[in-house]
């Protein structure tokens, strides 16, 4: 039975994506997928990238890998580049390849198999995915959470009067899976699932496993694998 696999955030956990997948054991035509957030913060974001791309593991994209590739699309403009990279991130962009880089620029805002929508951030229930403007593209990667009429809420501007997104999506756009906000345990909504359990944070890599029941991924496990502390 054809399973649909999905990784949380890995920010480089290169240790813990190759243990946590080598216990889910995928057999050839499973579909494996992260929720974006493959480098940056942790020890091996070069090393997971390039596990990702070996063993043909497809990714949407993440506000980590975004700020990457719009900071190599201001370098060719000449002008001052607007966007500052930290050291971790300087060090990410020396070691690039081409191909890691036409992998990072390939990465889509969403994918979809069947019911399952993966995504980064998060949505709102009047996006269309197949018809985003400018603004929708970025609060795809970067939503968490919503005002009490909800609009979007900048990071860290939230209050106790703010609604996760999750808590009022309707579904519209598919069950969903997400990562970008870390949770203890992944955390499971009506129509979505947070898969991102701070790995990096010394908490522990999760995935969920869907498996294929005639037209639909229905869901079957979450596995999870603790983060190495040495
Ligand atoms: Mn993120």
């Amino acid at each position: 039975m054809q399973k649909l696999i999905v990784y949380g955030d890995i920010h480089g956990c290169y240790d813990e994506i190759k243990s946590l997948r080598e216990n889910i054991n995928p057999q050839e035509n499973d579909i494996e997928v992260c929720v974006g957030d493959i480098i940056t913060k942790g020890k091996d974001s070069i090393k997971t990238l390039r596990y990702i791309q070996e063993y043909d593991i497809k990714s949407v994209l993440g506000n980590h890998e975004d700020k990457i590739i719009r900071y190599l699309q201001h370098e060719k403009l000449k002008n001052q580049n607007p966007i500052t990279l930290d050291e971790d991130e300087k060090n990410i962009l020396k070691d690039l390849n081409s191909k890691d880089i036409d992998f990072l620029i390939t990465m889509p805002l969403f994918m979809k198999f069947k019911n399952i929508t993966i995504l980064h951030g998060g949505l709102h229930n009047s996006y269309d995915l197949h018809n985003l403007n400018k603004k929708e593209k970025t609060k795809i990667l970067r939503m968490r959470y919503l005002d009490k009429n909800h609009n979007f809420v900048t990071l860290g501007k939230e209050n106790d009067d703010s609604i996760f997104w999750a808590d009022v999506y309707d579904g519209n756009q598919g069950f969903v899976v997400y990562g970008h906000q870390r949770f203890k345990e992944a955390r499971i909504n009506k129509y979505t699932i947070g898969i991102d359990t701070g790995c990096v944070y010394n908490n522990k890599l999760s995935a969920i496993v869907f498996e294929l029941k005639g037209q639909n991924f229905i869901k079957h496990s979450i596995i999870s694998f603790d983060k190495i502390i040495k």
